[in-house]
């Protein structure tokens, strides 16, 4: 072990802590001021959300903070990961501030400085305000622009209490989940409009890198979630499915922000949905601003397979319907909601970043990785999870990759999107009716992991 590395396999000074997201697990949707967002209005949808749950009251963190952040200091964790919820700040998403929605973000800093946990704020965690996708949403390069404006508002109000900012999280799950698969909010299928998110979202990005960096100490970056393809059989077809996949979840993400470029099959994959009108000559540019680190989200690897596609009429095609189908390994091991548990998919994320960007990949922190399962106490799934995860992160260490860092996805169980409450990610548990709050046998295997790494 060279000097650096400190006992257990993780270099000094490595921040260990727990992500959540404000529409969460906040609740509190119509106090101070809140206006409404996406997920709001998709929660009304018939059928849009398991359950038919919704955000209202969640955990009720927005009244209970203080409790979750006595539980992350019984964690030992150092960091804490949440979002800010652009309808608190801006209730029509531009325009008019609310000071009440600020506040309780300071309050919340705070809070956690006094327990000496670092904040890592997320600007964007998919609540866009509904005034905004009345205007097109993130089909429109206006909200990029709307985005810039709100993360320097939220900068100015935190900016002396909160160094390390992450502007969006997982912008594929905000444009090909809402606007081509039409799982999350706001619920859309389409072709160029669901491309065009993806860009919108990047350019928002580089937009607001040089607006969150003006008092010179601040470390900005982005989360992204990556999953990485796999081709069912050796077949050319399945081969050609998994690149195809590749390319909408990562490379989509990856090749602009740290490449540059656009990734050089796009025309060959999305062409048939009508182009790429909306990008401009210095895009590229913007999007590409260097970072100060890269927030990585993992849950699992995807194995592919080419499949008939969805829609025959390739004009009328969603940008999600590719023409592959997913096949998880047969037995292989599944977490709760049926996900492939693949540790090696980590390490081969985290090796294949660094092999492929170089010197242009910036320090990499875990931003989230976690199991989702039931209402289990004694989650040996969960504890199996982490224990492997972890180990593939430090073989990745070793390596030579710049692994920061580790969040764990997620504090506590909360409202989990699409399926409601039902899927349960936590290392607390939340019982609902009563708001209790405990541990689980994971949150007392971190709590060990984390003493034990120093
Ligand atoms: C993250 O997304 C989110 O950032 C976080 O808010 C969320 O709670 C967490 O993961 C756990 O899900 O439902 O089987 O069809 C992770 C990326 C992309 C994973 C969409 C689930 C759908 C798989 N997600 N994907 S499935």
């Amino acid at each position: 072990m060279t000097e650096q590395q400190q006992a257990g396999g993780y270099p000094r000074g490595f921040v260990w802590g727990t992500a959540t997201s404000a529409y969460q697990i906040e609740g509190a949707t119509g106090e101070d001021g809140r206006g409404p967002s996406i997920w709001d209005v998709f929660c009304r949808v018939p059928g849009a959300v398991a359950g038919g749950d919704t955000g209202e009251v969640a955990c009720d963190h927005y009244h209970r903070w203080r409790e979750d952040a006595d539980l992350m200091t019984d964690l030992g964790a150092g960091a804490y990961r949440f979002s800010v919820a652009w309808p608190r700040v801006l209730p029509e998403g531009s325009g008019r501030v609310e000071q009440r929605g600020l506040d309780f973000y300071r309050r919340l800093a705070d809070g956690l400085r006094e327990r000496g946990i670092e904040p890592y704020v997320t600007l964007y965690h998919w609540d866009l305000p509904q005034a905004l996708e009345e205007r097109g949403g993130w089909r429109d390069r206006d909200t990029a622009e709307r985005f810039a404006d709100y993360a320097e508002i939220v900068h100015d109000a935190l900016g002396d209490r909160v160094r390390n900012w992450i502007t969006l999280n997982e912008p594929y799950c905000s444009s090909i989940v809402g606007y081509g698969e039409g799982r999350h909010a706001p619920g859309a299928k389409e072709g160029h409009g669901a491309l065009a998110a993806a860009h919108h979202l990047l350019v928002a990005h580089g937009l607001a890198v040089p607006r969150l960096r003006t008092r010179g100490d601040e470390r900005v970056g982005i989360t992204i979630n990556m999953s990485p393809t796999v081709p069912a059989t050796s077949s050319p077809e399945d081969r050609a499915a998994a690149r195809r996949m590749d390319l909408l979840v990562n490379r989509q993400f990856t090749e602009p922000l740290f490449g540059a470029a656009y990734p050089e099959d796009m025309a060959e994959t999305f062409g048939h949905l009508t182009g790429f009108s909306f990008r401009r000559e210095d895009d590229l540019k913007v999007i590409s601003a260097a970072l100060d680190f890269l927030g990585l989200n993992y849950y699992y690897r995807i194995h592919a397979a080419a499949a008939p596609y969805a829609e025959p009429d390739p004009a009328r095609r969603s940008a999600f319907d590719l023409g592959v189908r997913s096949v998880p390994p047969e037995g292989g091991t599944v977490n709760g909601l049926g996900w492939p548990v693949e540790p090696d998919g980590l390490y081969q994320t985290l090796t294949g970043l660094a092999e492929r960007y170089g010197e242009a990949l910036p320090p990499v922190y875990i931003t989230e990785n976690g199991y989702g399962g039931g209402d289990e106490l004694d989650d040996q799934g969960r504890v199996a999870y982490l224990r492997d995860h972890l180990a593939a992160t430090r073989r990745a260490i070793a390596g030579g990759v710049d692994v920061r860092g580790y969040f764990c996805w997620s504090l506590v169980d909360n409202f989990e999107w699409a399926r409601g409450y039902a899927a349960r990610f936590g290392l607390t548990h939340v019982d609902y009716a009563t708001q209790k709050r405990t541990p689980k046998t994971s949150f007392h295997w971190l709590r060990d992991h984390i003493a034990s790494a120093g």
